[in-house]
């Protein structure tokens, strides 16, 4: 097990109905500014992560730098199809596997990057049509997402299916030409064989807002409202040598309809404004509350798959680059933290209803036009709460899609939610967060709350 370095942020998991889930604990409240990647973004809740290959990890002098910084790994091609089921029906998750476990043994939540893609496709799969091709591309989600059940923070389930240009429309492509209702049929399909892992739709040129972000936007939005399960949008942000000025404002766009946004692919070419684009784009990452995490596309420009643009924060050398030191600064200048990361929460004020058992609990919805995000905050009375169950109503015609640091029973009507394996202690006075995201209107009571 890696030994955390001073500053760097702990990891606990545990398994909840059979998935393991992961939360960071910040370490902030210290007077110095942490001196890593990994360890500044998690004092806002947040990870920072790193593209990298199962070949790379026999590479000590660059897999020092990697355990050092990051604390999220992302296979740049290990996960693809053409990886993953090179012959139909045949699967290989060696390197995969490798990843995994690396990130695992080293305190590091892992993204999966991805499961649909007309990019990268076997062979086989690019002479496919029609249900053949659907088929084949609803069993790989399912069998790929099953393998690594409990395994992935994030899933990228679907990777630019969107067209470039004014259409805002889909991209062509085999997929595409099986039916509109692809992308929706493929995250069903992730959410049936890995419960605990956010799914995520990932796409390129979504830098502001473009037309082909405002057509992912229509579909995500579409989505919420017809309970299509979407946990969040990767922007890729392969940039040039400037920043769209509405760059923040699509973030907040995004998570404003009940998703999380993360940062996935981050990389800038090399230019006199290098530095500052890489801090503007942490920074506005940074200003909103569901922008979770970010991820650079290789760690040394040597890496990267833009050649001779020496795009990302470490040179050749491994050497951090100022594009490096402007990053760490905007991490540790802070920003608002993630929902449900314990350092999220504002003190505890006297706003919360009076703990008459052993604990408490309150709701603040974020709502939109037929959906809704619930914020349920559960106070511990004067003892000390060793495990939860907070009772919710949700009314009719609305129901609990999703759920995160808890586990619900039920989706409708009386809804339990129970503590997860790392939020169930609750120090006297003291309090934790959990979420859940429904259909329809939010529950309007005040929610029960008991202890044990
Ligand atoms: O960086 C990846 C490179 O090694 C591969 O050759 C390439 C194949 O298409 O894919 C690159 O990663 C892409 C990612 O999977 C999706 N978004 C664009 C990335 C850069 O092309």
């Amino acid at each position: 097990m890696h030994i955390p370095r001073k500053g760097r942020f702990a990891l606990l998991s545990a398994t909840v109905a059979g998935a393991v889930v992961a939360a960071s604990i910040s370490v902030i409240g210290t007077a110095e500014a942490a001196t890593t990647l990994g360890a500044s973004a998690a004092q806002t809740g947040r990870y920072f992560g790193v593209a990298t290959s199962a070949f790379r990890l026999t590479d000590a002098p660059y897999m020092s730098i990697v355990n050092r910084e990051f604390t999220s790994l992302v296979a740049e091609n290990d996960m693809k199809w053409d990886a993953t089921e090179p012959q139909q029906g045949r699967f290989t998750f060696t390197n995969g596997d490798r990843l995994v476990s690396h990130a695992q043994a080293n305190g590091m939540t892992v993204r999966g990057h991805t499961l649909l893609w007309h990019a990268q496709q076997p062979g086989w799969a690019q002479g496919l049509s029609g249900t053949a091709l659907r088929t084949a591309a609803i069993n790989h989600v399912t069998q790929v997402a099953t393998h690594y059940r409990g395994k992935i923070h994030s899933w990228d389930v679907v990777n630019e299916a969107f067209a470039d240009g004014g259409s805002g429309g889909r991209r062509d492509s085999n997929l595409q030409r099986t039916g509109n209702d692809w992308i929706e049929a493929a995250f069903r399909a992730a959410r049936a064989a890995d419960p605990g892992a956010k799914l995520c739709y990932n796409d390129y040129n979504t830098d502001g807002i473009n037309a082909k972000s405002t057509g992912i936007y229509a579909m995500v939005r579409d989505f919420k409202a017809r309970g299509v399960p979407i946990d969040c949008v990767g922007l890729q942000s392969h940039l040039g040598t400037s920043l769209d000025p509405t760059y923040q404002q699509n973030i907040q766009r995004f998570a404003s309809l009940g998703v999380d946004v993360q940062i996935t692919e981050l990389d800038v070419q090399q230019g006199s404004d290098q530095a500052s684009i890489f801090a503007a784009v942490t920074r506005a990452c940074l200003a909103v509350a569901r922008c979770t995490g970010i991820t650079v596309w290789g760690l040394r420009d040597s890496d990267s798959w833009r050649t001779g643009q020496n795009p990302l924060l470490f040179d050749a050398s491994g050497n951090r680059k100022p594009a490096y030191t402007a990053v760490l600064d905007a991490l540790n200048a802070g920003g608002p933290a993630t929902p449900g990361s314990p350092s999220s929460s504002p003190p505890v004020t006297g706003s919360s209803p009076p703990v008459t058992g052993g604990c408490s609990a309150r709701v603040t919805l974020d709502t939109w036009n037929g959906g809704y995000v619930a914020t349920v905050r559960v106070t511990a009375g004067p003892a000390a709460v060793n495990g939860w169950t907070v009772g919710v109503t949700v009314p009719a015609g609305s129901a609990v899609t999703s759920t995160w640091n808890a586990a619900n029973t039920g989706t409708s009507g009386a809804v339990s939610f129970r503590n997860a394996g790392y939020n169930g202690q609750i120090p006297a006075g003291g309090y934790t967060e959990f979420g859940f995201q429904g259909t329809g209107a939010g529950p309007a009571a005040t929610p029960t709350c008991a202890v044990g």
